[in-house]
């Protein structure tokens, strides 16, 4: 069977950084497994158009991945397609998951995958398989974790139990993507040595913070520490991997399996190329002892979700189980062994006042990270901020599209919370952190500085006075 990948084109009005979206490189490897040609179609780095590809390839099934600011481009794709083949369309990712009926809904969508992809794709790929269309629905009922049309109106047939073996998953297939058309893992303070690849070793998250958007189970999985450095293994000996970003949520649960895969990184030599922890570790979980083993096997950065320097917000606002004390031994034990991090922050979440955000731009200050990244709250479907703003305050994005916060714009309107503060506030957590002499003197000392001069200034200017 022709199996086309498809990952929707997004335009940001700010460069950010690219990767090979690691979803469909898991289901690329699952089709491949299966027997199936498969082309994947990254519209954030091609140069021909889908229209070209559908028509030259002439797929049987494509899949779609989209997370919400991805959405909408997703259904035209998918419409696209529909008019230029017969290929069953099947849509995925964090959004469609959430809001399957929705997607179900558009032009040319037959079949919407939620959560965990792998075992449902395999699944409908093998019951759809030279059949005709009108029998889908039927030969389709018992494939747990679908929604589909049928005759009698969209089905949604019920959960898919988590994979609990992760180990047996195949490896994700990087050969169908262009590795070399995409950015490495953080342009703006690296520069590019050669191929950039993420990693996932664990998935899911015990936590439940109100803004996360979380398609999976709540329980936590992890692959095992032989299983993670084989493939860290691959990426570095065979693939030509320059540096790594570990993707996961929740990386550091285990901490005996985090120490387990650092001493196979050393032993094994794989320590010489630097790796990045893209998502935030949990500060809660974190001591210098395992920063430094984490240091000695090639980590050289790592980002912490602090969220907010105000601990009733913490709390009561964002349930992130986490104190400002913690957070303060995470940073200070980062910088004991070397190791450069990255805070994550938000701003104008539901239930702040001027005060609260004025103690996250404060703490953000005094933990002094590499990079403080600043999020301006944005409710996305499914969270539990969504259903307090729809339930007590004012939705202000009008459709998907806006749910990126880069343009500076408030999503949302609370009670005590207008937009203005919030994009206020935004703007100067920017300029306070960003312009400070301090700050400076440190920016001025790191050669990508004079590398990127040209995009940080764009970036920088637009975000703080724009
Ligand atoms: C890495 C990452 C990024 C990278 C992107 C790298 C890339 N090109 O993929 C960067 C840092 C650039 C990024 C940016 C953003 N991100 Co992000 N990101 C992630 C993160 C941490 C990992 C994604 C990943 O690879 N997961 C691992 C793979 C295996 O899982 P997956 O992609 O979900 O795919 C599985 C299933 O969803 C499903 N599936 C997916 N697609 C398809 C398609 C088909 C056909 C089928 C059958 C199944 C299927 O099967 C897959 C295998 O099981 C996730 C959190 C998470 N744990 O997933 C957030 C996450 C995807 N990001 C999120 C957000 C909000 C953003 C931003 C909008 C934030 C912002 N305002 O800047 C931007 C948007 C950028 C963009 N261009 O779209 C949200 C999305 C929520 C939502 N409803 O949309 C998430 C879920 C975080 C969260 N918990 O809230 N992100
Ligand atoms: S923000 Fe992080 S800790 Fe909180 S639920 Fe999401 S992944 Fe888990």
């Amino acid at each position: 069977m022709r199996v086309l990948l498809v990952a929707p084109r997004v335009q940001l009005p700010i460069d950010t950084r690219s990767s090979p979206p690691l979803g469909l490189a898991y289901l690329a490897a699952i089709s491949e497994r299966r027997g199936d040609e498969v082309r994947v179609y990254d519209g954030n780095v091609e140069r021909e158009s889908l229209e070209a590809v559908v028509e030259a390839f002439r797929p049987h099934v494509v899949g779609i991945s989209a997370n919400t600011i991805q959405v909408q481009s997703a259904w035209r794709d998918a419409a696209l397609v529909r008019a230029r083949s017969d290929a069953a369309v099947v849509l995925g990712g964090p959004h469609p998951s959430i809001l399957p009926g929705e997607s179900l809904q558009q032009h040319g969508v037959d079949f919407v995958v939620r959560g965990e992809g792998e075992e449902t794709w395999a699944e409908l790929c093998a019951a759809i398989e030279g059949a005709p269309r009108e029998s889908w629905p039927d030969r389709v009922r018992a494939i747990a974790g679908l929604s589909y049309r049928a005759p009698e109106g969209p089905c949604h047939n019920p959960e898919r139990a988590p994979i609990q073996d992760l180990d047996r998953l195949p490896f994700p297939a990087y050969r169908y993507f262009r590795i070399e058309r995409y950015t490495n893992l953080q342009p703006t303070l690296d520069a590019r040595k050669g191929p950039s690849y993420p990693i996932l070793t664990s998935r899911g998250c015990p936590y439940q913070c109100s803004y996360c958007c979380q398609i999976g189970p709540r329980r936590w999985r992890a692959r095992s520490p032989e299983n993670v450095v084989a493939e860290w293994r691959w990426l570095v000996r065979e693939l030509g991997a320059r540096e790594i970003g570990v993707l996961d949520d929740s990386f550091n649960i285990d901490r005996e399996r985090v120490l387990r895969i650092c001493e196979l990184l050393v032993k094994e030599g794989l320590n010489r190329v630097p790796w990045i922890m893209i998502n935030g570790m949990r500060a809660n979980l974190v001591d210098e002892e395992l920063l430094r083993r984490m240091r000695e096997a090639g980590c050289i950065r790592t980002a912490f979700g602090v969220e907010s320097g105000n601990q009733r917000i913490l709390d009561e606002v964002i349930g992130k189980h986490l104190t400002l004390e913690q957070v303060r031994a995470a940073f200070r034990a980062a910088r004991a062994v070397g190791m450069e991090t990255i805070g994550f922050f938000i701003i104008g979440l539901p239930g702040e006042t001027e005060e609260t955000i004025e103690d996250t731009i404060r703490f953000a200050c005094e933990l002094d990270p590499l990079v403080a990244n600043f999020s301006m709250a944005m409710p996305f479907p499914g969270t539990r901020m969504h259903a307090t703003v729809m339930e007590k305050g004012r939705l202000l994005v009008k459709d998907y599209d806006d749910y990126a916060f880069f343009e500076g714009r408030a999503a949302f309107e609370m009670p005590g919370l207008p937009r203005e503060l919030v994009e206020r506030k935004w703007k100067e957590a920017y300029r306070r952190f960003y312009f400070r002499p301090r700050r400076i003197l440190r920016q001025l000392g790191r050669w990508s500085t004079y590398r990127d001069l040209p995009r940080v200034v764009r970036v920088a200017w637009r975000t703080a006075f724009g």
